[in-house]
């Protein structure tokens, strides 16, 4: 069956702010306390989906949360109307304040991991919103992720919804960002290739400095969910060192797209040994390993750069990929000798084409390109099942650009969050943004 893959991308919050909330993620810790542009920030964000739609692909954009998240806050004592609930917060617990003032919903690749319909045994494309139990201000994610999927992705016939992973953090869950997925073509059963930061159970090796966010128990479990079949899927440690130098989750140090797999060599445990497993399990896929050097790329120019959270994708009528960077993967040295020596190497490597985007106000918390996105194989059916009003074109880029000129604010400082008209600003934004979006009350606060 042929089908395509769509990318998702999070609208960037009205709240977009830098608190510093992200222990072992160096940009969240190095631009605490910045003054952060919410309007520039998602301003960049939709020029981006505009970007990816213009080249043809299926560009889908999911909304932002309700933030601050006054449902947590009252659940944690704080009480009276909503403005009071903000003063007493920012008062007795102004940190709590921060994480559920987070606009971390933007960063997609961590709202859910999907399995095509071609790879689950009863056909049906399966979703299942991360728990992201590692942090407080991202555990808050997923009822509201669940929603607003539920809603695009509403035939029962066509699309299955699990929900997030119990357990807390032995089920440590952070989504897609830790998936990829090989074939042949979209259409084709692929092959599943889940990446874990520590296991949960046994004490195997694990990062020293940071945590391992994403637990082998609950690749596992998700695996099993979305019915894939055991042999064309393979779950690998990501390696413990590149954790502690900030590649909290794998897609700052890999990223897939078809058959070519793009990965810095410190990546993963034991890269040579990953090679042959995925080679054995896809005999029917002609696998492209680019293993970049550790001695071109430092595992901390990886890290800066964002170089390996690019999306590869697939554009009509391009032969081979094209992998979206971000700037700053142009602006540091050596990333940036590495690629202009890539797109001229001589021996074959098929990545055709490098394009660089401005995301830098999403990168300042540590969520490049490929962070911002979500990919959803869909057949043609499934496309036309997709609801609500989330796909970009023309007249939803306007506006959606139109909305985020007229709610956000240009400047946020961390003494704004203590601030209760913002509070009422952000909640006005985004009831009247799932109106655009035909989202229906998937807010707390409007049900
Ligand atoms: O979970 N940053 C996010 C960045 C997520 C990037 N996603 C992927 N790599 N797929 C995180 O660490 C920082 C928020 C703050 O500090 O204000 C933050 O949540």
């Amino acid at each position: 069956m042929s089908a395509v893959e769509a990318n998702f991308d999070g609208l960037i919050g009205p709240t977009h702010n830098y608190a510093g909330l992200s222990f072992g993620n160096l940009a969240s810790a190095k631009n605490a306390d910045l003054a952060a542009n919410p309007k520039e920030a998602a301003l960049q964000g939709l020029k981006k989906m505009k970007h990816l739609a213009g080249l043809g692909l299926i560009q889908g954009v999911l909304p932002p949360h309700d933030r601050p998240h006054l449902p947590t806050l009252r659940a944690l004592g704080f009480s009276g109307s909503d403005r009071e609930i903000i003063a007493k917060a920012a008062k007795a617990a102004p940190e709590v304040l921060r994480n559920v003032y987070a606009a971390s919903a933007m960063w997609t690749a961590n709202s859910a991991t999907v399995a095509p319909s071609a790879d689950s045994a009863d056909g049906k494309v399966h979703f299942t919103p991360a728990n992201l139990a590692a942090m407080f201000h991202r555990a808050i994610e997923h009822k509201t992720t669940a929603r607003v999927l539920q809603t695009i992705f509403a035939d029962e016939n066509l699309f299955q919804h699990h929900p997030a992973l119990a357990g807390g953090i032995h089920f440590s869950d952070e989504g897609a960002a830790n998936h990829n997925r090989f074939c042949s073509d979209y259409g084709n059963e692929g092959l599943n290739l889940f990446v874990y930061g520590r296991t949960a159970f046994d004490k195997g090796v694990a990062p020293k400095k940071f945590p391992g966010r994403q637990t082998l128990e609950a690749s596992k479990a998700i695996a099993r969910n979305h019915q894939l079949n055991p042999d064309r899927v393979h779950f690998v440690q990501q390696n413990p060192k590149a954790i502690d130098a900030g590649a909290f989750h794998n897609d700052v140090m890999a990223v897939a797209n078809k058959n070519v797999f793009f990965y810095h060599e410190e990546a993963f445990l034991d890269p040579s040994r990953l090679i042959g497993r995925l080679q054995e399990k896809a005999p029917d896929i002609e696998l492209h390993f680019i293993e970049v050097p550790k001695d071109l790329v430092s595992l901390e120019d990886a890290v800066k750069s964002y170089l390996f959270n690019s999306q590869l994708i697939s554009v009509p009528g391009r032969e081979g990929p094209t992998l979206i960077l971000p700037l700053e993967a142009r602006e540091t040295e050596s990333t940036k000798k590495y690629l202009d020596g890539l797109i001229k190497m001589n021996e074959y490597q098929p990545i055709e084409d490098v394009e660089f985007l401005d995301v830098r106000q999403s990168m300042r918390n540590g969520g490049g390109p490929a962070c911002l996105r979500l990919r959803i194989v869909l057949t043609e059916k499934e496309q036309a099942a997709v609801g609500a009003n989330v796909i970009m074109n023309d007249a939803l880029y306007r506006d959606l650009t139109a909305w985020v000129e007229k709610h956000y604010r240009d400047r946020v400082v961390p003494d704004d969050l203590a601030d209760p008209d913002f509070c009422q600003e952000n909640l006005t934004a985004v009831d009247t943004l799932t109106g655009i979006l035909k989202l229906g009350s998937v807010f707390d606060f409007q049900r």
